[in-house]
């Protein structure tokens, strides 16, 4: 409980497609430089870096209506569902480093080929679940959740580098924590599939120790299952996580960012998670850029057992004098 014993793999996916802003794709190299896993080793993790994936250019790829870049976002996540699934089958935690949320379909995907009765805790201002219909921005960072919800895939055309993509969860499976900026379109999914969320208004309600008891009530309904966390950097407030590209006012505290991972934690499950929209290009100063690393190191930290309590090695002894 105090030392956590998993065995970390992390995988970098430098990958921005599925926004239009430059500099996400600097995200895990940035996250790694902020001490990730000099971190990791030091409170008992054993770490495997597998390094970050290299996508390749896909030319031509003209929009799908108003969907931006589709083949590329596809391909890239074809790419990242096969290297999680070697990742989990490799028996580790995966870690997923971005990039963009657009990354969240494979990562999901990759996860849930090798742990089908998965749950996902997806931690973020925003819901991305606009379908390819609703998108008002084309952009697939805010799209990812509405591919894998088996209930909306009769909602979902068919894009072009999309097609091995089959819905992985169902809409109980999915359980939202900070939203605060969710358009129409998707409210209106989350309130025709019932999906739970507690939005900044719950926090401010409830407190986030009864959100969190209340989340692991819901995910673990029927039987304890593994978790995948999906952790939107700009689910924290912007004056902790500035350098990220749809920032929104209002957001979790450091406190109650780092509350959510060691809860997530605590429960033993955690199978899987992302760290996601983290872009140093968009820090106007370098401490912006270095509370906003710091902020994603500390969030991976806490799921891996990091306790604010301290902790010691159980067979320290004091120096005698
Ligand atoms: B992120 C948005 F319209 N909903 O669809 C959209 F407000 O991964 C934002 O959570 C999506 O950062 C944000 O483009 C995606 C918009
Ligand atoms: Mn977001
Ligand atoms: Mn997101
Ligand atoms: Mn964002």
């Amino acid at each position: 409980q105090r030392r956590s014993h998993h065995t970390v793999g992390i995988i970098g996916a430098p990958f921005w497609k599925g926004q239009p802003k430059d500099g996400v794709e600097k995200g895990p190299d940035l996250i790694r430089s902020a001490g990730l896993v000099e971190n990791l080793k030091g409170q008992g993790c054993s770490v495997r870096d597998y390094g970050n994936l290299k996508f390749e250019n896909v030319p031509d790829d003209e929009p799908f209506g108003k969907v931006q870049r589709p083949r590329s976002v596809g391909r890239a996540n074809k790419q990242l569902a096969d290297a999680v699934h070697a990742i989990k089958n490799d028996g580790h935690t995966c870690v997923m480093l971005g990039g963009d949320h657009s990354l969240a379909i494979g990562s999901i995907l990759g996860h849930a080929a090798s742990h089908r009765e998965l749950c996902v805790v997806w931690v973020d201002a925003h819901s991305d679940i606009n379908t390819p219909l609703t998108t008002p921005s084309g952009n697939i960072h805010g799209q990812p959740v509405s591919f894998l919800i088996r209930e909306l895939h009769p909602k979902i055309p068919v894009m072009p580098g999309f097609s091995w993509i089959k819905p992985c969860i169902s809409a109980q499976d999915i359980i939202y924590i900070g939203l605060r900026d969710v358009d129409p379109e998707e409210h209106y999914i989350l309130k025709y599939l019932g999906i739970k969320y507690f939005s900044m208004t719950e926090v401010d309600h409830l407190g986030i120790a009864k959100v969190m008891e209340e989340t692991c009530d819901h995910i673990f309904s029927k039987v304890k299952r593994p978790i995948h966390l999906s952790y939107d950097i700009d689910a924290l407030d912007p004056s902790v996580s500035p350098a990220t590209g749809t920032p929104v006012v209002g957001g979790l505290t450091y406190r109650e960012g780092i509350y959510i991972t060691e809860q997530i934690c605590q429960t033993g499950m955690l199978s899987a998670l992302d760290l996601v929209e983290v872009n140093p290009k968009i820090g106007r100063t370098d401490e912006e850029i270095s509370s906003t690393a710091k902020a994603a190191v500390d969030v991976i930290l806490g799921c891996f057992g990091r306790l604010r309590e301290g902790s010691h090695n159980p067979d320290y002894c004091l120096p005698q004098p």
